[in-house]
């Protein structure tokens, strides 16, 4: 075999066990090993039946995305999996943490599967921004049924053994494994028969008669055409399965799926996939390593803060709320409870784990309660002199501790100054909602120790989250980066576009809102006693809330809204303002299209990017586009604004950038000094080394 593939006997069952660690992933050494095996047990009369099993931590995950963009790349799994489903000896999967992707798919083409309990199933490919490829889209619905199968490939979700084991997927579910999978594969060699071939199951045949079936699921399955590429042709897959024979069902995914993997929006996701794996990695010195969290503290009751409380509670973890008013610590404890009863009332939720969870969940109004808590994150105001006071005390509470800010743009390093150690202090900073953003930047201050960075990063982790690593600035990374995109909106109003221009040129690119009706959500009042503080103006904004309209909460901000409703609606009053504005200002409007528009907010904002690596605020490109993606909504499938940028080619970006300029005479937005370097050499972000 190879050294990923064994082949041993155990009496008259081969076992063939794949070794490809850290998570077994299908390459070409692993097919040939497979192959080679395969072959070697169809001929040898000593052997009855076969179980193909994985070493290590999980059966196969999947193909090894690594190698999916080479060129060299084969499409070599079908081969693999043809190979099994026509082996004339019984082949049973032994199926242990997850099997996703080829992995489920080389599971598809064995005869039977058994599995711990644990184990999670799935087809991931269109988060990939593909499609199972080696059969999972016509073997599946054969197995399950077109409904079951729409919803995996389509969502990309994996399932419990159980369900799969209700849903016909999984054959037992037993405690151990291999002893059980050999026992299965030889009580299937005595029964005699054929190995059960692949399993045409009746409930394809109602819809193969019912197109209008068909459609239905994929309406419910595949949602609003988004831009991305996959699911239209995911349900194009799925459908062959129900309406062409096998093997011109294979065909049809086949050519579908390379399609996919050739194009630029699989290479975008590929790209976050490894970026957010890069994004977690630290260089820490010899012997330093991120320390165990066994009880949290959260300052502050308020949305961040009953939001992150709940992070903690939701991963297991003992968390103690506290906030000087008792009244604001019933109302944050009482949001969280409702989003857990909520949850509870979907089925996403058993009642059980909601008792866990608010069992692990304390409050108090005094700081001492934060006593014997390892890290504490705080979420106060966003007022330097109240953080400040806050830590001075926790530095005497909790000596021991690992302090945390969750300020959005506050200096870390002058809260750090305000205990005797800064070493322990670093920035967590959640996005709202807490407990549904993904992404935590964790901000290394100027003296934060690596043990305590490592650590932010892994509790990130812990807590489901995706860490980022920023150096600290005004508003990090995320949010500096967002401050040029609002300026340049407000630049574009003056000059020439509307608010519902400028959201539907965004939205139309596949963010999903634009920044006028974000900023109406998220309040614009906010900003404007941020720029009253610092003495700044904003034309059209603050005319707006010097109006009263603060957004969504007001009715009113850049569109209006019917009561009740959060959808936003034009309003002549506005645009009637931002014409007269324009007109006070002496500007002279004129048209923009909708790419335009798109060049003028999001070509800035990588110009910043540029600006935000030289200075080393980021590691590394990928870095300000997992932001980006998992901050902010850009959408995946362009893989983020640095990731966006290299693929238009920097050559034009700098050539935009230097035209923007000569327009609007904004210093800002010349090509930053990395763009024009990284254009000149031919080169994109990417190559930026970290
Ligand atoms: N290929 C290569 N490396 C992979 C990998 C994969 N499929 N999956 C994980 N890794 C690496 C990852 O980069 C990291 O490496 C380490 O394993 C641990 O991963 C034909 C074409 C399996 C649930 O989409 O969802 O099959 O950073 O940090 O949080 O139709 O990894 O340590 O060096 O994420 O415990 C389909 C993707 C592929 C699964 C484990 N499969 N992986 O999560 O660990 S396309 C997927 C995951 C395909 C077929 C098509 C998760 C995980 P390093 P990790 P984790």
């Amino acid at each position: 075999m190879t050294d990923l593939v064994r082949l041993e006997r155990d009496g008259d069952v081969a076992v063939i066990t794949i070794d490809n660690p850290p998570v077994n992933a299908l390459k070409a050494e692993v097919r040939a090993g497979l192959l080679a095996a395969i072959a070697a047990v169809q001929d040898d009369s000593r052997i009855g039946a076969v179980v193909i099993r994985c070493a290590g931590r999980t059966f196969v995950a999947g193909a090894d995305i690594s190698e999916l963009g080479k060129p060299a790349m084969q499409p070599y799994l079908p081969d693999v999996i043809e190979a099994i489903e026509t082996c004339p000896k019984p082949v049973v999967a032994a199926l242990h943490g997850t099997a996703l992707g080829g992995g489920l798919e080389i599971a598809l083409g064995c005869h039977y599967r058994v599995a711990l309990a644990a184990t999670r199933l799935g087809l991931p490919e269109i988060k990939l921004g593909l499609i199972p490829g080696a059969g999972g889209t016509q073997r599946l619905p054969r197995l399950v049924g077109p409904e079951t199968a729409f919803a995996m490939v389509l969502s990309g979700e994996p399932i419990g053994a159980e369900e799969a084991q209700t849903r016909g997927l999984v054959d037992a579910i037993v405690p151990d494994l291999d002893a059980a999978a050999v026992a299965f594969a030889r009580k299937a060699a005595a029964r005699g028969q054929p190995p059960r071939t692949r399993d045409r199951s009746e409930a394809i045949a109602p819809y193969g008669a019912d197109p209008a079936g068909l459609d239905a699921l994929a309406a419910k399955h595949a949602g609003r055409p988004d831009g991305r590429a996959a699911p239209p042709a995911a349900v194009e897959a799925l459908k062959a399965a129900v309406t062409l024979p096998f093997e011109e069902g294979i065909a049809r995914e086949r050519a579908l799926f390379v399609a996919l993997r050739d194009g630029p929006q699989s290479a975008a996701y590929r790209h976050l996939f490894a970026a957010e794996r890069a994004a977690m990695r630290l260089d820490l010195p010899a012997g330093v390593a991120a320390r165990r969290i066994g009880r949290a503290a959260v300052i502050g009751a308020g949305t961040m803060g009953a939001g992150i409380a709940a992070c903690f509670a939701n991963a297991g973890l003992p968390v103690v709320m506290v906030d000087v008013s008792a009244e604001s610590l019933a109302r944050g404890r009482d949001t969280i409870e409702k989003t857990w009863a909520a949850a509870v009332q979907r089925g996403k939720l058993t009642a059980a784990e909601m008792e866990r969870r608010r069992a692990l969940l304390t409050t108090a109004t005094d700081l001492a309660a934060v006593a014997g808590a390892e890290l504490v994150v705080e979420a106060a105001v966003e007022d330097m002199a109240v953080k400040r006071d806050v830590f001075a005390a926790l530095d005497t509470i909790a000596p021991d501790a690992i302090l945390a800010t969750n300020t959005s743009y506050l200096d870390i390093d002058a809260i750090a100054a305000a205990t005797r150690r800064p070493g322990r202090v670093l920035g967590l900073h959640f996005f709202s909602p807490a407990t549904v953003m993904r992404l935590v930047e964790v901000v290394r201050a100027a003296e934060t120790d690596p043990e305590v960075l490592a650590t932010g990063v892994a509790i990130a982790r812990t807590l489901g989250k995706v860490p980022v690593v920023v150096g600290v600035c005004h508003g990090f990374v995320g949010n500096r980066m967002l401050r040029v995109r609002t300026t340049e909106t407000e630049r574009l109003l003056l000059a020439g576009a509307l608010p519902y221009e400028i959201d539907a040129a965004l939205t139309e690119f596949g963010f999903p809102m634009g920044p006028c009706a974000v900023g109406d959500l998220a309040g614009l009042d906010i900003a404007w006693r941020m720029r009253k503080a610092q003495g700044a103006r904003a034309e059209i904004a603050d005319r707006l809330c010097e109006a009263g309209r603060f957004g969504q909460k007001t009715g009113r901000g850049y569109f209006r809204y019917e009561p009740g409703s959060r959808t936003p609606i034009r309003d002549p009053e506005v645009e009637a303002l931002i014409v007269a504005t324009s007109a006070t200002l002496g500007i002279t409007r004129r048209p923009f299209t909708a790419d335009e528009i798109v060049e003028r907010l999001l070509f800035p904002m990588v110009n910043e990017g540029a600006r935000i690596l030289a200075e080393g605020i980021a590691r590394r490109a990928g870095d300000i586009d997992v932001i980006w993606v998992n901050g902010y909504g850009f959408p995946a499938y362009r893989g983020g604004p640095m990731h966006w940028a290299d693929a238009i080619g920097l050559p034009r970006v700098r050539d935009r950038l230097t035209a923007i300029a000569a327009e609007t005479g904004e210093a800002s937005h010349a090509p930053a000094p990395l763009v024009v370097e990284l254009a000149a050499a031919g080169r994109g972000f990417a190559s930026v080394a970290s």
